[in-house]
């Protein structure tokens, strides 16, 4: 395989807004990430992942853009980010900015001229249609927030336009050069800046099957979810590789694309070596739809990482801003300690590809446990999240339980850093509430505990850089073992040296029989098993939740 610059780098993404916020205004902010870059090196951080702060009237928290060329006032200012651009560098940390390109907001210059004049240039950067037969849409796709796609175009009663993500989120057509030319120009501006690449949102629905048509209907609400036009769009590769070329592969850019639905025989164009992208993120376990149970998550990942074998890399999580946090996901909750939250951040973080770490995952930040009503929360996909309980049969209660479970917010409350007032990231209000957690779960606390979740991540991260072992968490071959063992989680990395990965992921201990020898303890969650002298066979007990990395003979 070809080697690139960014295939042994660790990653941790920023949601700026509830990172750390340094003007008391309760948003977080630039000079916050610049303020905690050193704490970010220490951890052993190379990239950084910027959520978007573009200028954006935060309908969908800068997923909607406003000004693809300014910084929103509330995270700072263009100058603020040169500078964190500059402190990164300096401690060989990149910036990643997010690449928002499906949809603008309805406040860019480009949307207000296009209600200005829909027949005009600006017109054809979007999707405006007419009513058809004077009162009907042109098709019956759900929105990803909930409700039809199609919403009246400010200023002309006849007229729509098209929002696959919410109102205030208007589809860009790229089908229009022009439109086209104009995102490269401006992705090619930050790269000038000297940003080191994108994390690209979305960027699957941007090839739209056209002309618009109903499909079957798979609600009560009498409309089609997007993934069913998703699976018949075809011809994003034409997109995406003028996309690459004219932006990305200029600049050796690296690139992590947010794909779903992509098809087998296309990941070598996704991600092989001259694909559209460096890498894209493995969501098989976050989109797991039953009950995600130790067996199922073991599946679903081991299959993702089975089917771009030799092809290329998956960038790895277990939680991002739009999910649950990962322990609260994948651990049951009666089993949730800092043992197990250990053996998840071990399971996946040694897999093939980039691992990336979201805000809090650090210090084990878990999702909300209850909230008194709807309004403690913030996120615009809530409404449709509980609305949609209710209509399926929910008491308020459950519809409210249901959403503390699965909203976005669970990953966007504010940062936990110490157990002062608001988690000691704002001296204001926070705009959104904090976890009441944070006595317990904060990073003050776990800095100095060696034992601490917090210092196993350092570990971790310490170990797939250590030289001697480098080349084989980055480049050795992932080689599942005894995936038939219920409740085991284990695999090999084979390259210059043959480490095994061994999780027992449950709350029994389990006997494993290795397939050699352990030479060497690399790395585990519970002290007592560094003592190497315990591992003279090939068969061992597993304790609860126990992860072994260890060195074969
Ligand atoms: O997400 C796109 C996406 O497909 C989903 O994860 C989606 O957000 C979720 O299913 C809706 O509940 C990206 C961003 O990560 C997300 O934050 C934005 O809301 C979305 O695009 C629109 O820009
Ligand atoms: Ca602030």
């Amino acid at each position: 395989m070809e080697k690139k610059w960014w295939h042994n780098k660790v990653a941790y993404q920023i949601y700026p807004k509830s990172f750390y916020d340094t003007n008391g205004d309760g948003i977080g902010d630039i000079n916050g990430v610049i303020e905690k870059l050193d704490y970010l090196q220490d951890l052993g951080i190379d990239i950084i992942w910027l959520s978007p702060i573009y200028c954006s009237p935060l309908a969908d928290q800068g997923y909607d853009i406003s000004d693809y060329y300014d910084i929103d006032p509330r995270f700072g200012t263009i100058a603020d980010l040169d500078r964190l651009i500059e402190e990164g560098k300096k401690r060989g940390i990149g910036i990643v900015m997010d690449l928002v390109v499906n949809h603008c907001s309805d406040e860019h210059e480009w949307f207000k001229k296009a209600c200005e004049d829909p027949d005009g240039e600006y017109g054809k950067f979007f999707y405006i249609e007419d009513y058809k037969d004077g009162d009907s849409l042109p098709c019956n796709w759900r929105s990803y927030f909930g409700g039809s796609v199609w919403e009246k175009l400010p200023g002309h009663d006849d007229k729509i336009y098209l929002h696959v993500f919410h109102k205030k989120q208007p589809d860009l057509n790229w089908e229009n050069p022009k439109l086209r030319k104009e995102v490269y120009k401006m992705i090619n501006w930050w790269l000038d800046k000297g940003i080191v690449g994108f994390r690209i949102d979305a960027i699957i629905n941007i090839k739209k099957k056209l002309p618009f048509s109903d499909y079957p209907v798979d609600g009560d609400d009498g409309l089609s979810s997007i993934d069913n036009m998703l699976k018949e769009a075809t011809g994003v590769g034409e997109f995406l590789n003028e996309l690459a070329d004219e932006t990305f592969r200029k600049h050796d850019a690296f690139t992590v694309g947010e794909v779903f639905n992509e098809k087998d025989d296309e990941l070598p164009l996704f991600i092989g070596s001259h694909g559209y992208f460096s890498t894209m993120f493995d969501f098989s376990a976050e989109s797991t739809k039953e009950d995600i149970s130790p067996e199922n998550y073991k599946k679903a990942v081991f299959k993702a990482h089975e089917r771009v074998d030799g092809i290329g890399f998956l960038s790895n999580i277990i939680e991002n801003h739009d999910e649950p946090r990962g322990v609260s996901r994948f651990i049951p909750k009666e089993d949730l300690d800092d043992t197990s939250k250990k053996m998840l951040a071990g399971i996946y973080f040694l897999l093939p590809g980039l691992p990336f770490i979201y805000q809090g995952q650090e210090i084990g930040m878990e999702n909300l446990d209850n909230v008194n009503d709807i309004n403690d929360l913030d996120d615009c996909a809530n409404a449709n999240i509980y609305e949609t309980a209710l209509h399926e049969g929910k008491t308020h209660a459950e519809a409210l339980a249901h959403l503390i479970n699965v909203t976005r917010d669970n990953a966007r409350t504010p940062f936990q850093w110490d157990d002062s007032k608001n988690a000691g990231f704002t001296d204001g209000k926070p705009w959104l509430m904090v976890n009441p957690k944070y006595k317990n779960i904060n990073l003050a606390e776990q800095i100095n505990d060696s034992h601490s979740v917090f210092n196993f991540y350092k570990e971790l991260i310490s170990l797939r850089k250590n030289p001697e072992y480098e080349s084989t968490f980055v480049y050795g071959k992932f080689v599942p073992y005894k995936p038939e063992q219920k409740n085991l989680l284990a695999y090999s990395r084979v390259g210059e040296k043959s480490v095994m990965v061994i999780a027992n992921y449950q709350k029994d201990a389990q006997t494993l029989s290795l397939p050699s020898k352990i030479k060497k303890v690399l790395l585990s969650n519970t002290s007592k098993t560094l003592d190497n002298s315990s591992f003279n066979g090939t068969e061992i007990v597993l304790s609860p939740y126990e992860l072994l990395v260890v060195e074969m003979v």
